[in-house]
Order: structure tokens, then sequence, then C-alpha cells
């Protein structure tokens, strides 16, 4: 039999506490990169920096998208008066893929057993909070799981006590003081970022892969949700399952269409044309394309505020 969640993070800590260079090996701040934000990597200081593949690592799920191999990355992130050693996760495990809630979880756990007190958590999401514009940059104060609700949770099973309790809350999962850090930090960052506001928004997972229909996203709207993704949640229920702080910020990549489409019958469709037709259907269509565009322009403001944000953790 597999052994449990704890044994196996501790064996994959064990080995990056082996195989990373001594002063990089105790990272304060675990930071996920979501889609399209590999770019975090670019705020870690050239050296000292220690790469590794997903794939060397004990127990890591293997990834099943080609060209998109994951890795971690030990640096320094700050000034050189204040340097703070980071660990950037490049790339994640989706429960899409067909991982288990405890693979797309094993990366937060292998932190913890790393030590690391503060996980800062990246996606990109799809907007339902009409506010929201594509490029905009929304922090989590909440979220809905609604796998976990109907009982695809990363904590069912058998509960692995070394790193927590059976029930653990969840009304404060979302660190109120790494929050006003957050907002403070973006106030601090040059312009154009200045301008814009740093949005707020509850978060709903979803198991994907398909994007949301129509009437998926009224229902979420109508549920409370600002955004809507493929991550994230599961994550951030094993960090606080293990007592990690936690802060998490959605990079808005779409506008979810709130309106119905249009019905089928010929008084509605009268006059118009097959492509007018296709162009109403098309108007707010996801499509992965997009949600990387708006990663690329959106990337540099993230990095900023991250690195601005670590600088100013109290530890
Ligand atoms: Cl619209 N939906 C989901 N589930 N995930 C997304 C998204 C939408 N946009 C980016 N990621």
């Amino acid at each position: 039999a597999t052994p449990g969640a704890f044994v196996r993070a501790t064996e994959a800590a064990n080995f990056l506490l082996d195989a990373a260079p001594k002063e990089l090996c105790r990272p304060k701040v675990a930071i996920v990169c979501g889609s399209g934000l590999g770019g975090l990597q670019n705020t870690i200081q050239a050296s000292p920096k220690f790469e590794i593949p997903y794939a060397q690592i004990p127990h890591f799920p293997k990834s099943t998208v080609q060209g998109h191999e994951g890795k971690m990355v030990f640096g320094m992130l700050g000034t050189v008066q204040n340097p703070i050693p980071v660990v950037l996760l490049v790339g994640r495990a989706h429960f899409y893929e067909g991982h288990s809630m405890d693979l797309v979880t094993f990366a937060t756990r292998v932190c913890k057993r790393l030590n690391v007190g503060t996980m800062i958590v990246t996606n990109a999401a799809g907007g339902l909070n009409p506010d929201y514009s594509v490029g905009d940059i929304v922090l989590l104060n909440d979220h809905l799981n609604l796998a976990g609700l109907v009982g695809i949770h990363p904590l069912r099973g058998p509960n692995e006590e070394s790193f927590g309790v059976r029930f653990p809350p969840l009304s404060d999962a979302y660190d109120l003081a790494l929050r006003r850090l957050a907002h403070r930090a973006w106030a601090n960052l040059s312009p154009p970022s200045q301008k814009k506001t740093l949005q707020e928004g509850i978060y709903a997972f979803v198991g994907g892969p398909t994007y949301e229909t129509r009437a998926e996203c009224r229902m979420l709207r109508l549920l409370g949700a600002d955004l809507v993704g493929m991550s994230t949640v599961p994550e951030i229920i094993a960090a606080r399952h293990s007592g990690m702080r936690v802060l998490a910020f959605s990079l808005c990549t779409n506008c979810a269409v709130l309106e119905a489409g249009p019905r089928g019958d010929d008084a509605t469709l009268q006059g118009l044309s097959v492509a007018e037709m296709e162009a109403q259907l098309s108007k707010g269509k996801a499509n992965h394309e997009e949600v990387l565009d708006a990663g690329k322009a959106a990337a540099e403001t993230m990095q900023d505020l991250v690195r601005e944000i670590v600088g100013g953790i109290d530890f």
C-alpha cells in the first residue's frame, strides 16, 4: 500500500533538503504560479537559484500536459538588504487531468514539510462579477468549493493528524493581515497599476475541463461567486489544514457571459444572417488562447505585487 501523504511529503522534502543548496532549502514563502504566470520566476534573484523538475522529486504527480512540465524553483526574493528565501511552484497538477485530490495537494504538503509558513497562490480565472475587466487582479477573500461540497474533497479519507485536525475551520482561510498587506503593497506599486483597483472576490472551484455554459455562469453568480476556475481551492484547503497562512490572487482572463443565448425559433432569429447568429454565440465564449494572452499583459503587475508583498511580510 502507498504510505499516507505525511510520509510521502516528508520523503519528498528530505530529498529536496538534500538536493538544494543549504542557503535555499528553508524557504519562508511558497508561490504557486498559475497558467501564464510562470513569469513570477523573474521576481527572484538570478543567483543563488536552484531548479528541479517535479519529475525528479519522489511521489510528485506526473504531468499530463506535454511541453508544460512543472518545476520547483528555490531562490531569493526581495532586496539585497532584505533577501527572503522562497520556493516557486511553476505549474500545478489539476483535478481535471485525472489526478486524485491527494496528488493535486501533494506539492502544498511538501512545502509544509519544508517548513514554509506562508503560501501565495495565483491562478487564471473567469470573471463573473460584472465590475471586473479582463486583466484585473483579484485578491480572493473567500471561496465556494463546489466539488468539495459534494464530497470531492482533498481531506476526504482518514485524517492525517500529523498535518492537522479532522474538522478544520475555513471561515478565516484567507488571512486578513496578508490581505491588508496586499492592498498596501498595491498602493506602493508604480503607475499604471496604481490607477486600477485591486479587486477582491469569491472564487468558485469547479472540476473542469470544460468552460461553463451560460446557464452555469448565471448559477455561479447567483450563488455569490465573483470568479470561476479549476484550481487553487484544494491547495488552499491543504495549506490551511496544516496551519499555513494563505494569500491568493486570480488574474481575470476573460469575462463570462451572463446573458442567456438566443432562442432558436424563427421569430427571434428573423432577419439575422448565419454570420450574425454565429457572432452572437461566440461573443464572450471562453477559449484557452485569450486566457493565456491576458496573463502576458498582467503578469508583470502580478510579479511586482508579489515582490512587494513578500518584502512586507512580518515573519
Ligand atoms: Cl471562464 N472558467 C473556468 N472554469 N476556468 C477558467 C475560466 C473560466 N477562465 C480561465 N480559467
